[in-house]
């Protein structure tokens, strides 16, 4: 019998990054299970941070998040596991660090990031927009999202 498993993708933010914790956090990552598929190191646009946030796009924290996710390089990876979509934002943690701290304080928002800006993460949060995501950073990727463990070969 076939495993389902699903994809999801993880962005490591300028602040994670800045702060040397990048590997700590793909450590992390693996130790819970996930396989990293696909990972690219980059810095975003203006032009790709706003159209990757599209969907937040006039809400009163969106230039604030724009001018954070452009400050600096950025790790974008493809995870994949059972139950990869919400299994890693689980792993993170409440989006804002400092309510992390006190309701989830072993997750890596809790640990890694610092306010409701600099959170230090990004987890997709549904199969649709999991999609979007992916291919957002890995255009080439195969899909669908739901693959066979003997599938995943074809990822690595
Ligand atoms: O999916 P999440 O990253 O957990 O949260 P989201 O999709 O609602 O928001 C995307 C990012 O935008 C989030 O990681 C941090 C930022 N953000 C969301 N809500 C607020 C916010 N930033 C501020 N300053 N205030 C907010 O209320």
């Amino acid at each position: 019998t076939s495993v389902a498993n699903e994809v999801t993708l993880a962005m490591i933010k300028p602040d994670a990054v800045a702060a040397g914790k990048a590997r700590d956090i793909m450590n992390s990552i693996e130790s819970n299970g996930f396989h990293i598929i696909q990972k690219k190191y980059i810095q975003l646009t203006e032009a790709e941070a706003k159209d990757f946030y599209a969907e937040h796009e006039g809400k009163k924290f969106f230039p604030k998040l724009v001018s954070f996710m452009t400050s600096g390089p950025i790790y974008a990876l493809c995870l994949s596991k059972v139950g990869a979509i919400s299994a890693w934002r689980a792993l993170m943690g409440p989006t804002n660090s400092t309510e992390a701290r006190e309701i989830k304080p072993t997750s890596l928002r809790a640990i890694y990031g610092t306010d409701n800006t600099k959170n230090a993460c990004h987890g997709s949060d549904s199969t649709l927009s999991a999609r979007r995501e992916v291919l957002f950073y890995f255009p080439d990727i195969s899909f669908p999202s739901l693959v066979d463990e003997s599938d995943l070969r074809k990822y690595i």
